[in-house]
């Protein structure tokens, strides 16, 4: 039987990002130094497979630090955590290692600064996801007033317009983003932003890479979990661009190929938390059916690397 043509538009840079490598580095070596079991503290990055490989290495993930035991290693997940997180951790005399994104930790340390210089904090970010429960805990209650939507930006009411500062979570769209500063500058003219963007380099070239496939895709493709909000976002970055469609898989297994019945080009991406091997299955699951052409699409070169934590060297608690 003779197979349809099929373009397939693979965006570059997409899948692991520095922050993710360095994290799933972490919880491997802490199972080589200490042996399993390692407990992580939450998802240590929000992919399905990510978590299921390193279960299968002993890995113990958790929500809270009290399902651990004292006596074991604990990870914190790339998310960044709440401060009484590693107070706690430190007060059981635990063994932890953080594995939080060092572009996470620089929110943190952007909102520390603010607080101590007295300004009064917004947090761009979505309620609920663990990176804005750890930013919000970085400092005591109320300190953080969180928005989400222009209309929030509309309705925050600081007790002194011209002291405001913001900062927001990593992983955001970098155009719904804009447009929430702007109705925040617009209101309040002198709030102080962060010197270099929050959201990362990697998030903004991933939606990058989506709309420059967007452009000529009929359907976008993207691997990576539900709970993945980079993911999320090239899902909807793509939408909003003009697809016909876009699916956030887990993996081939999930594609239905009625999604792409007349398309004759189809974008693959992938979130900064799935691995490569996902989008080699996908595109081999594609070839099972079509007659797949691969072409890159390159909107930019990452080069960024993080250094594990001493930490790994040296026991700590
Ligand atoms: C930590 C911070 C930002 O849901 P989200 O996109 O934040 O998380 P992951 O694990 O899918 O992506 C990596 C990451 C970790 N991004
Ligand atoms: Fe860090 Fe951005 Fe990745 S915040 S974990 S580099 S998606």
């Amino acid at each position: 039987m003779i197979k349809p043509a099929l373009t397939v538009l693979l965006a570059s840079p997409r899948g692991f990002c520095a922050g993710v490598d360095r994290a799933i580095q972490i919880v491997e070596r802490a199972l080589e130094t200490y042996g399993a079991p390692v407990y992580v503290r939450h998802e240590i990055v929000h992919n399905r497979h990510v978590v299921g490989r390193l279960r299968a290495l002993g890995a113990v993930f958790v929500e809270e630090l009290d399902e651990c035991p004292p006596d074991r290693p604990v990870v914190f997940s790339a998310h960044g955590v709440p401060k009484a997180v590693p107070a706690e951790a430190r007060e059981r005399k635990m063994l932890f290692l953080d594995a939080t994104c060092p572009l996470v930790s620089k929110v943190h340390v952007e909102a520390q600064r603010h607080f101590e210089e007295g300004r009064e904090i917004v947090l761009i970010g979505h309620a609920g996801h663990p990176e804005v429960v750890g930013t919000l805990g970085q400092l005591p209650d109320g300190a953080i007033h969180l928005i989400e939507t222009v209309a929030d930006a509309r309705a925050y009411a600081p007790k002194d317009g011209d002291n405001v500062a913001y900062v927001t979570q990593t992983t955001l769209s970098v155009d719904d983003t804009a447009e929430i500063i702007e109705t925040l500058r617009a209101r309040f003219p002198g709030i102080a932003a962060p010197f270099k963007e929050d959201i990362c380099y990697a998030t903004t070239n991933r939606q990058d890479g989506v709309k420059a496939v967007a452009a000529r895709a009929e359907v976008l493709l993207v691997l990576g979990s539900a709970n993945s909000s980079n993911s999320v976002r090239l899902a909807e970055v793509a939408r909003r661009a003009g697809v016909r469609a876009s699916h956030l898989i887990d993996s081939a297994d999930a594609l239905d190929f009625a999604w792409l019945e007349g398309a004759r080009v189809v974008g693959v991406t992938a979130g900064a938390s799935a691995p490569e091997i996902l989008v080699d299955g996908l595109i081999a699951r594609l070839a099972e059916r079509y007659d797949v052409t691969v072409e890159h699409v390159e909107v930019a070169r990452e080069t960024v690397s993080f250094k594990l934590p001493r930490a790994l060297d040296v026991a700590v608690g």
